[in-house]
């Protein structure tokens, strides 16, 4: 029997690499995000390795995400593996200059978002007694930097989360994991920045992390021996030492 995994954010960066390095060993897919044409061309690229069905929701929103995941056919119900990857950061500034949608944004998305899809998931892994959920967490979610406030609070949130789930998970026998990394060259500093040209310079002078980079580590995470859980990993480029310290070459 395949596994069938669902991943969101599987739009970009992490999540469509993630979902790229699953077809490659026949995890059959489901795979959500907002962009609904990018849903369709992974879908279509994808679909001569595995099976995939793609699920448009925003994760903001409980009622459509609770919905949507309620709506998959028979054949994808029994999800085995749970990638919780959507999020983001909103903005970079200094808490008393903090912009309130930013904010909003980011508990929502990366906190909220991801209790929601979590509750709609859960419930067929606790009465099947089996089941992983990887939670991307960050290296932000381990250490606050300058201007990272609410961006950091969110990702430390993920963490606790992320223990707390496998405390209460663990009488069903379901692994639960925070993969946790540093800069990965996505279009994460394009949203950050909201379009700024401050984005292109994130990943420049050093080589950052690359989603696939991110996504073999996550398969790995998912295909280790059953009585194996790698409950947290934090992964860093080679020239990052710290959220603060990045050795750059300009
Ligand atoms: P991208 O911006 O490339 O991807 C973000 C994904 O999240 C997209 O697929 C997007 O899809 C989805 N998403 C965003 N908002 C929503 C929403 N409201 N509802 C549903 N889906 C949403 O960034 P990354 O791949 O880098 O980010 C993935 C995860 O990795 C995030 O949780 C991020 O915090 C984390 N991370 C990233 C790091 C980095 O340096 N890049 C480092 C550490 C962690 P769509 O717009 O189609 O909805
Ligand atoms: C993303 C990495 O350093 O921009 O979580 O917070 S960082």
């Amino acid at each position: 029997m395949r596994k069938i995994a669902l991943i969101t954010g599987a739009t970009s960066g992490i999540g469509r690499a993630t979902a790229y390095e699953f077809a490659k060993h026949g995890i059959h897919l489901i795979l959500c995000g907002r962009r609904q044409e990018r849903l369709e061309s992974i879908q279509a690229a994808l679909k001569k390795q595995t099976e995939v069905h793609i699920l448009n929701f925003d994760v903001r929103n409980k009622e459509e995400t609770l919905k949507a995941i309620a709506s998959l056919p028979e054949a994808f119900k029994n999800i085995d593996v749970l990638v919780n990857n959507a999020g983001n950061a909103h903005g970079l500034d200094a808490i008393q200059a903090g912009n309130l949608e930013d904010w909003d944004a980011m508990m929502d998305i990366n906190v909220k978002g991801l209790l929601y899809v979590s509750k709609a998931v859960i419930p067929q892994m606790t009465e099947r007694k089996t089941g992983h959920i990887i939670n991307i967490g960050s290296s932000a979610g381990k250490e606050v930097y300058p201007k990272g406030n609410v961006y950091c609070a969110s990702k430390h949130a993920v963490l606790a989360i992320t223990e707390g789930m496998r405390i209460d998970l663990n009488d069903f026998g379901i692994k639960v994991s925070a993969i946790n990394p540093g800069l990965v060259e996505t279009e994460f500093s394009k949203v950050r920045f909201k379009g700024n040209a401050i984005a292109d310079n994130v990943y420049k002078g050093y080589k950052a992390l690359q989603p696939e980079d991110v996504a073999e580590i996550i398969y790995f995470t998912i295909s280790r021996p059953a009585h194996v859980n790698i409950a947290d990993l934090l992964v860093f480029p080679t020239a990052q030492a710290s959220s603060t310290i990045v050795k750059k070459e300009l």
